[in-house]
C-alpha cells in the first residue's frame, strides 16, 4: 500500500500499475526498463509539460485533424499508462487505433485490444500483415491500418519503425521524453513530454484549433526546434541544481 502523502506517490503509483500489467501480459518485462528510461528524463523536464512541447502537442493536433487516413499506433506500455486517454484521442481524431509491438505475441495483442476496447477504443483488429521494411516483429501491421495512413502517432517507439514509417513517406508524430533517441531525431514532429500529460494535451487541442491556426502551425513544423528547447529546459535545470 503506497501511502497518498509520500512525496513521489504518482511516480510509485504508475510503477506499480506498470508491474501489474507486466504480470498480466500487458506490458513487456523490458517495457519496465523502458518506463524507468523514461521517468529519469522526465525527473530532468521537471514533471511537467514545457512551453515547447505544448506547442509539439497542438502542432500534433492540426497534423492528426488534417491527415487523410491518421493512425494511433499503441504498444504494451502505452495501454497500461493511457488506454482511456487513448479513446479519447480518437474520439477527437477520428484516427484508428492499431496494436503493433515490438515483443509481439498473438495473445499480447489480443490482451492489449481488449484493455483498450475496454477502456472505449474502437481498435482496428484483424489479420496483420509483415508490411514494414523491418527485420523485427514491429513489422507485422494491417494493409488498411498503418500501412496505408498518411500520419502516425507513435508514443514510446523504438527507432527502427520510425525511421521505416517515414522512409515510406509517412509523416511520424513521436512521443518521447528522451530527446536524443532515434526516434525523437527521426520523428517528423517529437513531443518530449510524458505519455499522459501529451495525450490529453493533443485531444484537447482538437477541439480548441481552427482550419486557419492549422495551416499555419503546419508550417512550423521544426523537429530540431523542438529537440533542442527540450534539451535546454534539461540541461538549464541541471545547472541549477548546482546553484
Ligand atoms: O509493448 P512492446 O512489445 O511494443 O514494447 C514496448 C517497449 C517500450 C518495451 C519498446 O518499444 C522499447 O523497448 O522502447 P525503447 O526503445 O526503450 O524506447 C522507449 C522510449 O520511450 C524511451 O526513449 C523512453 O525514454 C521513452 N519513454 C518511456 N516511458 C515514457 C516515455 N516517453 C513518454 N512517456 C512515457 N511514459
Amino acid at each position: 500500500m503506497i501511502p497518498v502523502d509520500h512525496p513521489r506517490y504518482h511516480s510509485l503509483v504508475t510503477r506499480e500499475r506498470l508491474a501489474r500489467c507486466a504480470e498480466q501480459g500487458i506490458v513487456a518485462w523490458e517495457g519496465l526498463t523502458a518506463h524507468g528510461r523514461g521517468e529519469a528524463f522526465d525527473y530532468l523536464l521537471g514533471e511537467r509539460t514545457t512551453e515547447s512541447a505544448m506547442l509539439a502537442a497542438r502542432i500534433a493536433s492540426a497534423m492528426l485533424l488534417t491527415a487523410r487516413h491518421p493512425v494511433i499506433s499503441v504498444n504494451g506500455n502505452t495501454a497500461a499508462l493511457a488506454a482511456r486517454e487513448i479513446a479519447s484521442l480518437q474520439k477527437a481524431t477520428g484516427a484508428l487505433v492499431e496494436v503493433n509491438l515490438f515483443h509481439r505475441t498473438e495473445v499480447r495483442i489480443l490482451k492489449i485490444e481488449n484493455l483498450l476496447r475496454d477502456a472505449g477504443a474502437d481498435v482496428f483488429s484483424g489479420p496483420a500483415e509483415r508490411l514494414l521494411p523491418l527485420s523485427h516483429d514491429r513489422a507485422w501491421c494491417r494493409r488498411e491500418g498503418m500501412y496505408a495512413a498518411d500520419v502516425v502517432l507513435v508514443p514510446l517507439e523504438d527507432g527502427d519503425r520510425c525511421e521505416a514509417l517515414v522512409g515510406m513517406g509517412k509523416k511520424v508524430i513521436a512521443i518521447d521524453l528522451n530527446p536524443l533517441s532515434r526516434t525523437a531525431r527521426t520523428a517528423t514532429l517529437t513531443i518530449v513530454d510524458e505519455l499522459t500529460r501529451a495525450v490529453p494535451h493533443i485531444a484537447e487541442s482538437c477541439t480548441t484549433i481552427g482550419t486557419e491556426e492549422r495551416v499555419t502551425l503546419l508550417k512550423e513544423t521544426d523537429n530540431r526546434y523542438f529537440l533542442s528547447e527540450a534539451i535546454c529546459e534539461m540541461t538549464g535545470r541541471l545547472s541549477l541544481a548546482l546553484d
